[in-house]
Formats: C-alpha cells, sequence, structure tokens
C-alpha cells in the first residue's frame, strides 16, 4: 500500500507472558513457553507481539515494577532465552514489542535504592519525587491508583516519596535531564537486541503539574483522584519529542503511548502523523463508558456500556483522527475485562456470536488493532467466590479500602463488581486445549484456569472453520488484502446515532465501500439498508443472510463499488 507505515497495516497480538504458557512445570509462563507457541501465532495472521513486561522485578504489580531494565525476570527465563524469542519471531516474520515502563521504578531499582541513601550530596536523589512533610502528613491529597495515598514516607531521610502506583514504584522524575537520559540509553540498549518497538506504559503521566496541586476529592473517597491532574503535563510531549529526537527516530520502530486521560486533541499531538512522537495512543474513553453509579467507587460497577455511548465514542475518535493521527483498537488488555462478558455476551447460546460481533465491528475500523491473548478464542471473564481467588494487588487494596475503611459498598457487592471488572479475569491462563490445567502447565497455575476450558479453548477452535478463532484470522487478512480498511474514511450510516440495537458504519476508499451492521443486542431487530444491488457480502457470522432481518449479535459486512 503507497506511503503507509508498516504498523498502519498490521495486527498486533498481546502476550501476557505469565499467562500463556508454561514450559518448566513451575505454574507460571514463561518465554520458552511463548516460543513453543509461535507457530499458532503465525497462523493467526497477526505482524507483531506486544509483550507485558518480562524484566527483573519484585512482580508486586505484574512485572510493571521493575528492578533491573537490562536483565530478564528469572521466573520467564533468561536473556538467552529472549535472544532465542526474538530469532525464532523474526524467523516467522513476527516484529517483538516490548513495554517500557518508565513513569517508575521499583522501590528494589539501584536508581531508588541510591536515591534514597541520603537527601543531599547525592547525584540520584532527584532521579524521584521527594517532598518533606506538610503539617506532619502527606505532601498532598494524592490517591495511589491501588488504594492509599500516592506518598509514602521515608524515615531514613524523613521525606515523602510519590508513587502514583503501588508503594513499590516510586514515581521517577522527569524534570531531571539525567533520568530522560538514563531511559534513552536503556531504549537504545534495547534497540541493539534486535527489538521492534515499546508499547509505553503510563505515559501520559510523566510529566507533573508544577506544585503537584490537590485533586478533585469526590464525596466519600479518602483521597484526591491523582489522575485528574497528572495526565498529559506540562512537559509531556516536550519529552516524548526528545525521546522520539534521541531514540525512537533511529528505528523503524512501531511505538505505542498508553496514555490514560488522552482526549482526541491530546491524541492528534502523541500520536501526529509528522511522527514527531509516538505512532499511536490507547485512549481509555471506551474502557469508561459502563453507568457508574458511584463515582467515588472509581471503575468499580457491574453496569453495561450503553450501544449510544460506546457508537459515539468510537465514531468520534475514527472521525476526528482520521487523516491527523493514527489510531489504536482494542477492547480488552491485561487490565480489563474479557470483551465477550463486557461489551457482549458470554452466555453459551450468544458468546460465539457476539465475540464474532465485536472483532467484526472494530477490526474494520481505521487503525491498529490489538488482539489480547485469548480475545481471538472469545475467552470470557471468569468467577471469584472470594477475595482469596485474587491476585491483583488493584483488585485485593480496593476490596479493603472501599469495603473496610470507606465504608462505601458491602462486601458481597463488591465482590460482584470485582467479578466484573477485576485485572485477574484478563489474566487466568490461555486456554489451549481441553487437558489439566488447559494445557496451560502441568502444575499448579499461579492464578486458577477459567473452568470453562473444556468448551473455550485453541485446540478445537483452530480445527473449527466456523470458530472465533478462524474467524479473527479472516479478519486480519482481509485487512492486509483490502486498502481501504487501512487507509479509508468513516462515517456512521445515516440515522444510525440513536439506533437502540444496531451499531452500523461504512468506510470509504476510491470507489470502494462497506457497509458493517452490528446488533449488539440479543434481539432479532428489522432494519431496511439501501445498498447497491452490486453489493456482495465480505464476512458475517451467521450461516445465512436474511436481509433485513438482523438477529442476535449478528453482524455482517457488505462490500460494493461505487
Ligand atoms: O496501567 C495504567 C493504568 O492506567 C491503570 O491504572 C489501568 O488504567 C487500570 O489498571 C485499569 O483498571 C499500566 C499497566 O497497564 C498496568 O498493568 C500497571 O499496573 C500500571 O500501569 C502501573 O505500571
Ligand atoms: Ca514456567
Amino acid at each position: 500500500m503507497e506511503n503507509v507505515k508498516w504498523w498502519q497495516n498490521a495486527v498486533v497480538y498481546q502476550i501476557y507472558p505469565k499467562s500463556f504458557q508454561d514450559s518448566n512445570h513451575d505454574g507460571i509462563g514463561d518465554l520458552q513457553g511463548i516460543i513453543q507457541r509461535l507457530d499458532y501465532i503465525k497462523q493467526l495472521g497477526v505482524d507483531v507481539i506486544w509483550l507485558n513486561p518480562i524484566y527483573k522485578t519484585m512482580d508486586v504489580d505484574g512485572g510493571y515494577d521493575i528492578s533491573d531494565y537490562q536483565a530478564i525476570n528469572p521466573n520467564f527465563g533468561t536473556m538467552a532465552d529472549f535472544d532465542e524469542l526474538v530469532q525464532q519471531a523474526h524467523q516467522r516474520d513476527l516484529k517483538i514489542v516490548m513495554d517500557l515502563v518508565v513513569n517508575h521504578t521499583s522501590d528494589q531499582h539501584d536508581w531508588f535504592k541510591k536515591s534514597r541513601a541520603t537527601k543531599t550530596d547525592n547525584a540520584f536523589r532527584d532521579y524521584y519525587i521527594w517532598r518533606d512533610p506538610v503539617n506532619g502528613h502527606e505532601p498532598n491529597n494524592w490517591g495511589s491508583m491501588f488504594s492509599g495515598p500516592a506518598w509514602q514516607y521515608d524515615p531514613q531521610t524523613k521525606q515523602y516519596y510519590l508513587h502514583l502506583f503501588a508503594k513499590e514504584q516510586p514515581d521517577l522524575n522527569w524534570d531531571n535531564p539525567h533520568v530522560r537520559h538514563s531511559v534513552f540509553d536503556m531504549m537504545n540498549w534495547w534497540a541493539a537486541k534486535g527489538i521492534d518497538g515499546f508499547r509505553m506504559d503510563v505515559i501520559s503521566m510523566i510529566s507533573k503539574p508544577k506544585g503537584l496541586p490537590n485533586a478533585p476529592q469526590t464525596k466519600g473517597a479518602l483521597y484526591g483522584d491523582a489522575s485528574a491532574v497528572v495526565v498529559n503535563g506540562p512537559h509531556v510531549h516536550d519529552y516524548l519529542r526528545e525521546m522520539n529526537q534521541q531514540v525512537l527516530s533511529k528505528y523503524d520502530w512501531m511505538t505505542v503511548g498508553e496514555t490514560a486521560g488522552v482526549t482526541v486533541s491530546e491524541a492528534q499531538k502523541y500520536a501526529n502523523l509528522n511522527h514527531s512522537e509516538l505512532n499511536m495512543v490507547f485512549q481509555f474513553e471506551h474502557m469508561g463508558l459502563d453507568g457508574n453509579p458511584n463515582p467515588a467507587l472509581g471503575k468499580w460497577n457491574d453496569q453495561p456500556v450503553a450501544l449510544k455511548d460506546l457508537r459515539a465514542n468510537l465514531s468520534k475518535w475514527q472521525s476526528t483522527l482520521h487523516g491527523k493521527a493514527w489510531n489504536s483498537l482494542y477492547w480488552n488488555n491485561h487490565d480489563q475485562p474479557r470483551c465477550v462478558s463486557r461489551f457482549g455476551n458470554d452466555r453459551p447460546e450468544y458468546r460465539v456470536y457476539a465475540a464474532k460481533m465485536l472483532a467484526a465491528l472494530l477490526h474494520f475500523m481505521q487503525g491498529t488493532p490489538y488482539i489480547y491473548q485469548g480475545e481471538e478464542l472469545g475467552m470470557t471473564n471468569t468467577v471469584f467466590h472470594s477475595l482469596d481467588d485474587f491476585r491483583d494487588l488493584e483488585s485485593i487494596n480496593a476490596y479493603h479500602e472501599l469495603v473496610d475503611q470507606a465504608k462505601l459498598v458491602d462486601g458481597p457487592t463488591m465482590l460482584r463488581y470485582l467479578n466484573a471488572r477485576s485485572r485477574d479475569n484478563a489474566r487466568t491462563p490461555m486456554q489451549w486445549n481441553d487437558q489439566k490445567n488447559a494445557g496451560f502447565s502441568d502444575h499448579e497455575p499461579w492464578l486458577a484456569v477459567n473452568p470453562n476450558y473444556p468448551e473455550i479453548n485453541a485446540a478445537q477452535e483452530v480445527a473449527d472453520p466456523q470458530s472465533v478463532f478462524n474467524f479473527y484470522r479472516r479478519l486480519i487478512q482481509l485487512r492486509h488484502d483490502l486498502p481501504i480498511i487501512t487507509l479509508g474514511d468513516y462515517q456512521l450510516v445515516a440515522g444510525n446515532e440513536t439506533d437502540t440495537a444496531i451499531f452500523a458504519y461504512q468506510r470509504h476508499y476510491q470507489n470502494q465501500n462497506l457497509q458493517i451492521i452490528a446488533n449488539f443486542t440479543a434481539e432479532t431487530v428489522s432494519r431496511h439498508y439501501e445498498l447497491p444491488t452490486n453489493k456482495q457480502l465480505l464476512i458475517q457470522n451467521y450461516a445465512d443472510d436474511m436481509g433485513d432481518t438482523i438477529r442476535p449479535y449478528e453482524v455482517k459486512v457488505y462490500q460494493y463499488e461505487s
């Protein structure tokens, strides 16, 4: 395709290594396990593998607390295993994108150990964000994303340090040029290892607001909402332009920023088509559309997403960024519940239809699609019977803060909310077959396998031409074959803005046209669309086409010339 960057026509497969494939019988996924599964990933047809962090870590936050950026987590293997993975992936024309986690390090990182040692005569003190107590308390009202205050008092030097996430994840001070240069050196080091880019963790939070002002505090909440004041900070674009000049512009990489709080206007800076910062960003607006009965509970609820809100939001991102910036396209990842449970319907009679409907709806849009491990199988949320079933500190801490401390919600209700939204839903082991532990490991897995693995697993789906897996494979093939998907414009079908069941949009490119019609409900509805007689049915999730009758979770895509 003319003047298209390779990552604009690529499809990315996200692997959470801890839950992907265990190769050494310890119940923990690892790099050799990924190598064993490269042929499966290639068969799906994707172009890129994004690995969640595989670096040395204390594993407080699923590897996002890094103690050595240039060493491999021994639970996942060795640097030799990594080198083999890159070589085996590249042999299959699969690119490897790593996770760059530089808003914070682990408190066991050498930089932080040096920083906390003394207040003065210390080249590393300002690698982090230290402040004096204010009236004997934390410097401001910020809460951690993982509950509790965002400040930890360190008696050794009688100051607090900032941690937007766990106290074991002290925030780096990006206003310090030495921090930036240390990060850029590390990125160039990984470039020499042959990687193909980075996903950048909470990159929208690296530039903190001047003076670290208090954050808005919802009635009943114990702390201020730091994410309302730390995203898209005063120098974030300066620092990313510097990173681009010092590192990114030297390589034909794919880069994607995880930019909590990003708006369509901010995205046009982060992901501008002049490539002065990043290639694309993950936006979060469609991840926060669930009805939220009590804002003091943050993300915790079990409310459905309203079709009108989802359709309006995705359409805004498609239309506003077209020709100005590049979209990522995703329904879920290692932080979000499984999409067929959250946006579709995971009841046995609807799950396959709904999984395919969601897949087609997203994959015919403009942007780079991301498939989270197991999404291509239609894997669902699991069932957590008690707090003991969870492993994720975000979920466990939220329960204790909201139920036990703030007393904002009762235990059974919060357990229901955790079942609906916990990140552990995405982290149950990959379901490979109907054997013990779904073929993930012959040792007890670190997190229980979803009990529905006998019905939902890769072995069964690879063999079934009508499976969710083979539907994703066809979608990916179509993206590689049809320029309109990568280059076409976007518009909702006339009158669809108010439709209570159908999400219908069109793509246009030169004389090519696509019309995507998706039923978001379990109801059969009747809709008439004027389409030319030369229309062809490109892909659908039912066995036949009943014209104006659109069945539960039905999706069909017509192609026609004009
Ligand atoms: O997540 C950043 C982030 O915004 C999280 O607060 C996310 O929105 C939340 O977990 C959704 O409920 C990144 C990583 O993806 C996440 O796994 C890490 O825990 C976090 O940063 C800290 O590194
Ligand atoms: Ca293992």
